[in-house]
């Protein structure tokens, strides 16, 4: 059964959609923004009070990497705290009055299954690779975003391979063509990974700062310090190159380079005592900071509508 304070399997995460999609039909709905390799629907939830006209919009996504289990928890948190405080929450009421908020859970939903079932440990998404037993692409080295060129593998077998080609992994290709097609009403990309406790914007694929950089940078460190003033936890932030690794084919630099300004990426607890093997006791309070963060980012982003 699904719970807030637990990993949950993929099928239960999928009953969850379907049923916060039916019970809050004034608030969510529901969209496959196209399938996996393995087969399986890649779902977003469209969150916001329903309105006439065509909304500005937020793009958040969680589980890119399949062992990031805490990742794919928060999206789950954020959709209820959503639903649940519209109307008694002041920033939340606004922000879904004013804008939509897609999320997509679980990105990788074919690696999240198989680190349930055979390797709790597994990075990449599943697809079949030519020449090779070793499976899998990281779909984060596989957006045109400085392909390939700098911390990113050509090798198959690695935990960073890159892929054929920009969006050659059918996942990577599905959330590219949705913020494509939705690119003139996104003001803003969230992807929500594990762990470390940073919060990064592009670049990550250079090491030359962003056009927007001494505005990413403010709004990270306001976001780092609402996040902090719940239980301490203390977050980094700035550009991914210098902050974590200089990596190419990034989303968040893809996107930003789109044109999609307030591009995000947040790693979340912790720092390492227990890394992608964060309790689930730490559920909780971990995306009850995190909620602080997005909120003040969304709040950030509607101001500059
Ligand atoms: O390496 C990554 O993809 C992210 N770290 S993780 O440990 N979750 O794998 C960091 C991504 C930072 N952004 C880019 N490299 N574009
Ligand atoms: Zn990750
Ligand atoms: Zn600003």
């Amino acid at each position: 059964a699904h719970s807030y304070t637990k990993y949950n399997s993929w099928s239960d995460i999928e009953s969850w959609m379907n049923s916060m999609a039916t019970s809050n039909s004034d608030m969510i709905s529901k969209e496959v923004i196209g399938n996996t390799y393995e087969g399986r629907p890649m779902v977003v939830l469209k969150i916001g009070k329903k309105s006439g006209s065509t909304k500005p919009a937020i793009f958040m996504d969680c589980g890119f990497h399949a062992r990031e289990w805490i990742s794919h928890a928060f999206c789950q948190w954020f959709v209820n705290e959503a639903v649940t405080t519209y109307g008694s929450d002041s920033q939340i009421t606004s922000l879904l009055d004013k804008m939509d908020v897609f999320v997509l859970p679980v990105f990788n939903v074919d690696g999240y299954v198989f680190s349930h079932t055979s390797n709790r440990m597994w990075r990449k998404t599943r697809s079949r690779n030519a020449g090779t037993s070793c499976l899998g692409t990281d779909p984060n080295r596989n957006f045109n975003a400085g392909w390939c060129t700098i911390g990113a593998s050509t090798n198959p077998c690695s935990e960073t391979y890159c892929g054929t080609a920009p969006e050659s992994e059918i996942e990577s290709k599905n959330l590219a063509d949705f913020i494509r097609k939705n690119k003139s009403i996104i003001k803003a990309y969230i992807t929500v990974h594990s762990y470390s406790q940073l919060l990064l914007f592009p670049y990550s694929y250079t090491y030359d700062l962003a056009a927007d950089h001494d505005e990413l940078l403010e709004v990270a460190k306001g976001a780092s310090s609402a996040l902090r003033s719940l239980y301490g936890t203390v977050y980094t932030s700035g550009p991914g190159a210098p902050t974590i690794y200089p990596a190419a084919g990034g989303s968040d630099d893809w996107a930003y380079d789109l044109g999609v300004k307030y591009s995000y990426t947040l790693e979340l607890r912790d720092e390492g005592q227990y890394g992608f093997l964060l309790p689930e006791s730490q559920i909780k309070p971990t995306c009850e900071e995190t909620m602080l963060a997005i909120k003040y980012i969304a709040a950030h982003v509607q101001k500059n509508l």
